[in-house]
């Protein structure tokens, strides 16, 4: 008798799904395909997602199993990165090509199949083939199935992705760098969510306005998808408390700017507690941040906190603070803003999310990574603005 009820048991077990199994699936459709979008008053025949440039928001909770059918549509081969999931036991599901999966072919699908495990917060998703990220990416949002661990009643969620734009097809680019061995020509704007915003030509519709009502707290998601650019973002007159990272939670603090790397994303809470102009309007603002001697693109892309007041229905962007750039958002080449605000960084390190790293350390090892630039070989034409660059990474392990 006692094996028999323990037998039923081990069945009960084995069937029944413990905690950290979810039985919830979300399926999501991607289509990979052409869309002209006009920005800077040029027209580019970019990739998208379903059309859509930034691609659609994700939005899973913690737990969920996700399937992602991605039907190819585009002529060229490609396939889709899910930025910053774990991947655990699902490594084929990540997405580079030639990494972990072969390419998605023109006209073939693909579905992705992956859980979401030990994660919340900001992620995003990106095409992992050539430089198709450039236009194909969107924000990867995990709900916690818990509360936050900070308090905060929050109005909304507002995904903030910054990027990239050219004015030619990005392939283009690639294949003349790969043609001159010179450095990829620079954007020709940076984006809020797509659009450049009024500092640039032709722009003035072409700018984000985000409508906030006051005395709120916003959550604001925000990812650098720009290909090559750490990035400052600001918001005139407020402050954001930085609460996570690359779907982890950190140390809260406060601070007027932050700086966020290619890839990397974050969630900032954001609160209205200003008294708006009659305009209503606040300045959001995204700058480079770089010490480089080759060319690159030095603009600012501004877009606008929009508090609704019983006179701003009628404005139009144009018409509120063009051209002006909050001084909160840090000079190009400000590196002490830059080690500052990365110094501050910490992760949250609580009893419920522990930084488990380990602490004993077996092997020291010292990497150096470099940059050089190559003569032009003789007996060839170098069509670059610039020498070819290597970059080199060397290891150096000392004895212990
Ligand atoms: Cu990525």
């Amino acid at each position: 008798m006692e094996s028999l009820i323990l037998g039923v048991l081990l069945v009960l077990l084995i069937t029944l799904p413990t905690s950290s199994c979810s039985l919830i699936t979300k399926r999501f459709e991607f289509n990979v395909e052409w869309k002209n979008v006009t920005r800077l008053c040029n027209t580019v025949n970019v990739l998208t997602v379903n059309g859509k440039y930034p691609g659609p928001t994700i939005t899973v909770y913690e737990g969920d199993n996700v399937e992602i059918k991605v039907n190819n549509r585009g002529p060229d081969n490609t396939t889709i990165h899910w930025h910053g999931v774990k991947q655990l036991r699902t490594g084929w599901a990540d997405g580079p090509a030639y990494v972990t999966q072969c390419p998605i072919t023109k006209g073939k699908s693909y579905t992705y199949k992956f859980t979401i495990t030990g994660q919340r917060g900001t992620l995003w998703w990106h095409a992992h083939f050539s430089w198709q990220r450039a236009t194909v990416h969107g924000a990867l949002i995990i709900k916690p199935r818990k509360p936050y661990p900070f308090p905060a009643r929050i109005r909304a969620e507002i995904p903030i992705i910054l990027g990239e734009w050219w004015n030619e097809p990005v392939q283009a680019i690639e294949d003349y760098m790969k043609l001159t061995g010179d450095g990829p020509n620079s954007s020709n704007a940076y984006t809020i969510n797509g659009l450049p915003g009024s500092l640039y030509e032709c722009s003035n519709k072409d700018t984000f306005i985000q409508k906030v009502e006051r005395g709120q707290t916003y959550m604001f998601r925000i990812i650098n998808a720009a290909l090559n650019q750490e990035l400052f973002f600001t918001v005139e007159n407020h402050t954001m408390t930085f609460v996570e990272v690359d779907a982890a939670y950190t140390k809260p603090f406060t601070t007027t700017a932050i700086m966020i790397t290619p890839g990397q994303t974050t969630t900032v809470l954001l609160t209205t507690n200003q008294s708006p102009d009659s305009t209503g309007m606040f300045v959001m603002a995204a700058r480079p941040y770089l010490t480089s001697l080759f060319p690159f693109n030095n603009s600012t892309s501004i877009g606008f906190l929009q508090y609704k007041t019983s006179q701003t229905a009628k404005l139009k962007p144009q018409e509120a603070s063009l051209g002006y750039i909050p001084s909160s958002l840090p000079k190009m080449e400000d590196t002490v803003f830059a080690t500052k605000f990365t110094d501050i960084l910490r992760s949250l390190g609580s009893t419920e999310y522990p930084c488990d790293v380990p602490k004993q350390i077996d092997k020291r090892v010292i990497t150096t990574i470099s940059m050089n630039l190559q003569d032009c070989p003789k007996n060839k034409t170098c069509k670059g603005q610039i020498k070819p660059a290597k970059a080199y990474m060397g290891r150096h392990s000392p004895l212990q």
